[in-house]
């Protein structure tokens, strides 16, 4: 074990306890009291067993560097101070150790630091992969870089600013990286969840869009605002909606030049590229379209050189285009006959409505388009262990919230029942199984919130928003007061309540009241038949290529729900978190203001409470660090007996409970430091397991001499 202890190690040391299960009384009290004593020496990262806890500091403190992340390398969880380093350290050894897929969970509100976090992971993991002293092969240098640059894309494209956080992810994503033999990575996947899209179009006051708009509006070479007609931000309505241009210590030009870089590493061609800023500036010009209302409750564009000009981004012919935007397509119907084709006037509100919908798709199509793509420059066909990455948008709660929030909170609530269910329930069922002496501990499982929402027997909320689409026209009002109706079931769980025309639920980490109006609509999620036609007539290839859906006919069948999507990929997000050793960051938002060194405590103890901290204090303390079947067990300790090592290749061939009984005694551990349950041996303290696996590192060592002088009196 290395005896080097930095400078920056003693100053971290210093305050409060690293480890809560230490704590000499275990209340939320004293929970706060110890962050909070930490948090004012800078201290941000502390631990609860092998669950870390970060609160984030909104400022830059030098933990960091290289030299730092060096020192993390190769050490175990207690040997140096909690770090967001030490985690990815142990996920990445543990891969290697016990030759099983990882993933790291990372939770907290909007603007906790999950972002920040889970960028700190995948740099130490592409700084520290690879055999030291080998020079890695180019390949997984290229990879390297690919993962490294994937984040100031996809931040570009899929954060924007908003009340809660100025760097807040709109998406949520699951990265996976696939390691070689030599646990290199090779590969890569990032899996997306619900883009924000009606961010496009719509904006609360004091947010803005997605950042790459404002990037792009600033920073465009003159040839791109000749072609693309860009110029500053100010000048398009879809980026004023909230009257901010601007970020506070961001610069959007520099931002754009990091941008472009990130498509370059990656490999996005110099045609994607102006692919995609053509589409972006369509975008723009699609929201600066205006409508004049006309007699009869009738719409015109009113400037046809905007309209022009977008049907010269799209490459559709403007006619087309300026029918599509002021009128609806019907047909008349004989039974299952199709009849003839006509055309319905849409009044200022429809076509405005129409308008958004089309630039909505477009960018989410594009958004998709771009995590494709950087999951083909990250393709490998080997199938190799992986690490996942999980972050996602926040628990947020605003003064009006919809549909957007309902599917970030719901998510969170699946997130806290992996939780739940990884470290409070599966443990204690555990126990109970293997017949280990235990004081049972109570706990909140959010499990009926989540049935709430994606319950089908009783129905939750999804699957009545669903009936509701089936049963009307989204767009109708009768669509809106249906689903008040409709929802007021939910109030046999007590955790759902109506307001009249919203309804209220009570998350795990606190309640939340979604407007009704215009929930419909977001879980239709149809693009217009009449706006696909028009895409799919493009002259641009990459266009069309967006958008290949077939168009249906028969309008009776319901396409995919938005709810039904979100639910679909969540439950596979479950199945796949549940095949990895989980390993968890809590982040938590020490204020409001997104300021340094204000430490809110109500603010934080709410979020201690929510989290549920004290309950998983309270397990660890009574339950066991680590636990593993006898057979592996055996495997891997065998050295540290006689009994169980008596020549090289001669390894214990009795039954493995005995075998791990003898190696248990060779080492004189203490009878109350573990517990042999039916198939597995339970190991209280860390420290004994640490202690073992210095015995059996010293033992490799020096395993020749060892051999001998243990075939000698075997003989
Ligand atoms: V959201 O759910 O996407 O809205 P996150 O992801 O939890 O949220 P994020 O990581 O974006 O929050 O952090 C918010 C801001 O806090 C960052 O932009 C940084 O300014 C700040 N932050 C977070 N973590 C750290 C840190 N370890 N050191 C310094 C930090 N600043
Ligand atoms: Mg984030």
């Amino acid at each position: 074990m290395a005896n080097k202890k930095p400078e920056w190690n003693n100053a971290m040391k210093n305050e409060g306890l690293d480890d809560m299960t230490l704590l000499s009384k275990v209340t939320n009290d004293q929970i706060l009291d110890n962050l909070k004593k930490r948090f004012e020496k800078d201290i941000i990262y502390t631990s609860i067993g092998d669950v870390l806890i970060a609160v984030n500091p909104f400022k830059q403190i030098p933990i960091y560097t290289d030299e730092i992340l060096e020192d993390y390398v190769g050490k175990s969880r207690i040997e140096l101070p909690p770090h967001v380093f030490s985690v990815a350290e142990q996920t990445y050894r543990s891969m290697i150790n016990e030759k099983e897929n990882q993933c790291v969970i990372i939770s907290g509100e909007s603007g906790a630091g999950k972002t920040e976090t889970a960028k700190l992971i995948m740099r130490y993991i592409a700084q520290v992969s690879g055999e030291k002293g080998s020079t890695s092969n180019k390949k997984v240098e290229h990879i390297k870089s690919i993962i490294l640059e994937t984040n100031p894309l996809l931040e570009a494209f899929g954060n924007a600013k908003t009340l809660r956080n100025n760097n807040s992810s709109r998406f949520g994503k699951y990265f996976e990286i696939q390691f070689n033999k030599t646990n290199e990575p090779e590969g890569g996947k990032i899996t997306n969840y619900l883009l924000e899209k009606s961010r496009v179009t719509w904006q609360l006051n004091g947010e803005r869009n997605f950042h790459i708009f404002y990037q792009f509006c600033k920073g465009a070479t003159k040839k791109e605002q000749d072609e693309f007609g860009i110029y500053g931000p100010e000048n398009f309505a879809y980026l004023a909606k909230g009257n901010t241009l601007d970020i506070d210590g961001v610069d959007d030009v520099e931002e754009f030049q990091l941008t472009r870089n990130a498509m370059n590493v990656i490999g996005i061609t110099a045609q994607e590229q102006h692919n995609i800023f053509k589409l972006l500036a369509a975008i723009l010009w699609i929201g600066n379209i205006e409508f004049k209302e006309l007699p009869g409750d009738k719409s015109q564009v009113s400037d046809q050189s905007v309209l022009d000009f977008v049907s010269q981004l799209i490459e559709v012919p403007n006619n087309f285009l300026k029918t599509a935007l002021e009128f609806r397509q019907m047909e008349t119907r004989h039974g299952n006959q199709r009849g003839t084709q006509y055309n319905v006037p849409l009044n200022k509100t429809q076509a405005q409505s129409g308008r958004d919908a089309l630039a909505k798709a477009i960018y989410d199509r594009l958004f998709n388009w771009l995590v494709l793509r950087i999951n083909k420059a990250m393709e490998n066909p080997n199938k190799g262990l992986l690490i996942g990455v999980l972050d996602i948008y926040g628990f947020e709660v605003f003064d009006k919230n919809g549909f957007d929030q309902m599917v970030i909170n719901y998510i969170n609530e699946k997130l806290q029942q992996i939780f739940i269910e990884f470290t409070l329930k599966m443990e204690q069922e555990e126990y109970v199984r293997e017949g280990i002496k235990w004081e049972p501990i109570q706990y909140f499982d959010n499990k009926i919130v989540c049935e709430l929402i994606e319950g089908k027997n009783p129905p939750g909320i999804f699957s009545i928003l669903d009936d509701v689409c089936r049963a009307v026209h989204s767009q109708s009002e009768g669509a809106d007061q249906s689903l008040i109706q409709r929802i007021a079931v939910c109030k046999a769980n007590p955790h759902f309540d109506t307001r009249g025309n919203a309804f209220c639920v009570k998350h795990y980490a606190g309640d939340v009241t979604y407007e009704g109006p215009g929930m419909i609509e977001k879980n239709k999620d149809t693009l217009l038949k009449d706006h696909l036609e028009i895409l799919q007539m493009s002259g641009n290839s990459f266009l069309t290529a967006l958008f290949p859906d077939e168009i249906d006919q028969d309008s009776k069948k319901l396409p995919t729900t938005a709810g039904f999507k979100i639910k679909t990929q969540a439950a596979e997000l479950v199945s796949t978190l549940m095949k990895s050793t989980p390993h968890y960051i809590r982040c938590l938002k020490p204020n409001d203001v997104k300021k340094p060194n204000v430490f809110e405590g109500p603010r934080v103890m709410h979020q201690i409470k929510y989290l549920g901290l004290l309950d998983n204090i309270k397990v660890r303390r009574a339950g066991f660090a680590y636990r593993t079947l006898f057979q592996k067990f055996l495997e891997r300790y065998y050295l540290l007996s006689d009994k169980t090592c008596y020549a090289a290749n001669m390894i214990w061939k009795g039954d493995p409970l005995s075998g791990c009984r003898a190696i248990l005694a060779s080492q004189n551990v203490d009878a109350t430091h573990f517990q042999i349950g039916k198939s597995k041996i339970f190991i209280r303290y860390p420290e004994m397991l640490f202690s073992l696996e210095e015995t059996r590192e010293r033992y490799w060592h020096d395993m020749a001499s060892r051999i001998k002088n243990a075939y000698r009196n075997y003989k």
